[in-house]
């Protein structure tokens, strides 16, 4: 093994995002390469991804085809201005994501990442209201524990309280949340989605009294919360948040931005959860992260609408310099070429069950008290230590991946959502290392 230190560069220029900066600089943990399952830290060791990367590397790691694409794209076209300008793979890329997308939804803006993609949505959905004359529809519902990136409009229909509180002054006027579905007296050691917490979905109708339904544009939820802790739509919420906004003309975003691209074993959860809203954010696994890439898909309609009722010139005041990148967009095309081919949504439908046997067989571990699970992810709540919330995740983390497993934790929760390429012995590797760090846990 080579000279710890001579591995590691000066650590003090860079400002690290979401991430105990002291902390990390005095044991920091610097990932050199990645191939398939496995990345590799600068000290040669091998670390099992468990997380696909941050919840994005669906394909697993390396994909040479994407690689290819990316690296024939840069010396072919390196760049496109996508304002009154275009290139094909743009177009191509857009059909491609509107052909895995729930019918109807068809129409395609794309951004570079979730938090860019939250904002265009909101802006969308604002434009199309205004296109009807209902201009006054302005006030945005989000819910408690959401994460919808960190742009002002995502914090502000976000409900992750650390997110907000420094700039709680400037956020978004009109939003209001609904309350979150975690609920360990009723749901704990769920399969799946959990029996109870349907109702929840009835406290929009209470909102909207409050507010009018006049003055509502949208409610943006994530089918599946994962930033917060893997907290899964009890059955029947879902249906009932689409059948109160569509009873209302109120437009239903799904922030689809991790559970697009396969992470529950179909190409959307709306498509898994066979409950279609107007408009799907997405990032992350569109390109498997290899060229950062995000994008809106939007009902045919609402498109239609913005576009149809703007006079002569530009319809919506909106876009980015990368919007539609040519890497990107080389990127995204391999992608959805691997994901079809290899039929990794359908295979990670097909190991879901022994994921979730693998993940419940943790009940009865030390200082567990829920797992929850759906599709290639599993969320693993761990007692609080008392005084020190957060503390034995924290540990948790550092020991698995010592031992050459990485996890994510927040607050109380680990979780664990893998490239859909892990195979049977990877995923009781996962898990067993999991399992004997927990033991030694205090
Ligand atoms: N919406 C959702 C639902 C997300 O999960 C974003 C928006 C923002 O995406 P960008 O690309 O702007 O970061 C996210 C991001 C974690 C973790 O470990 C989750 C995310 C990002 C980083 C870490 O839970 N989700």
């Amino acid at each position: 093994m080579k000279d710890k230190a001579s591995n590691i560069p000066d650590l003090s220029s860079l400002w690290m995002p979401f991430t105990a900066n002291r902390k990390f600089k005095q044991h920091p943990r610097l990932l050199a390469s990645a191939k398939g399952m496995y990345y590799t830290d600068v000290d040669g060791k091998q670390i099992l991804d468990s997380t696909s990367g941050l919840w994005c590397v669906n394909a697993g790691h390396g994909r040479q085809e994407i690689i290819d694409a990316i690296s024939r794209q840069t010396s072919t076209l390196d760049y496109a201005p996508g304002f009154q300008m275009g290139h094909p793979g743009a177009f191509q890329a857009a059909a491609a994501v509107a052909a895995i997308m729930p019918k109807g939804l068809d129409r395609i803006f794309f951004t570079n990442s979730g938090s860019e993609s939250v904002d265009t949505a909101l802006k969308i959905a604002l434009a199309y209201h205004r296109s009807r004359g209902e201009g006054q529809r302005t006030r945005f519902i989000g819910r408690e524990r959401g994460y919808h990136g960190v742009g002002f409009g995502g914090i502000s229909v976000g409900g992750i309280t650390p997110n907000r509180k420094a700039y709680s002054g400037a956020l978004l006027p009109s939003v209001d949340h609904l309350s979150h579905t975690h609920d360990l007296e009723h749901n704990a050691f769920s399969r799946g989605q959990p029996a109870w917490g349907g109702h929840l979905a009835d406290q929009l109708e209470e909102l909207v009294n409050l507010h009018d339904a006049s003055t509502i544009a949208a409610v943006i939820v994530e089918p599946m919360a994962g930033s917060a802790g893997v907290l899964l739509p009890p059955k029947g919420y879902l249906e009932r948040l689409r059948a109160i906004t569509e009873k209302h003309g109120i437009l239903l975003i799904f922030d689809e931005v991790i559970t697009a691209f396969g992470r529950l074993g179909a190409a959307t959860a709306s498509e898994f959860f066979g409950v279609t809203p107007d408009l799907i954010t997405l990032a992350k696994g569109i390109s498997n992260a290899s060229v950062p890439c995000g994008a809106v898909a939007i009902r045919r309609e609402i498109h239609d609408s913005v576009i149809d009722s703007a006079a002569d010139g530009i319809e919506l005041f909106h876009g980015y310099t990368y919007s539609g990148h040519p890497l990107a967009m080389a990127a995204v095309l391999a992608t959805l070429g691997i994901y079809e081919r290899d039929k990794l949504f359908a295979r990670a439908h097909k190991l879901a069950p022994r994921f979730e046997a693998a993940a419940h067989a943790l009940r009865g571990t030390r200082h567990v008290v829920d797992i929850r699970n759906l599709g290639l992810v599993a969320g693993i709540e761990l007692a609080s230590r008392p005084g020190a919330p957060g503390a034995r995740t924290a540990e948790a983390f550092q020991t698995c991946f010592d031992r050459g497993v990485l996890l994510r934790y927040t607050g109380d929760t680990i979780a664990v959502s893998p490239p859909l390429i892990i195979e049977e012995d990877q995923i009781d590797q996962l898990f067993g290392t999991i399992k004997s760090v927990l033991e030694k846990l205090d």
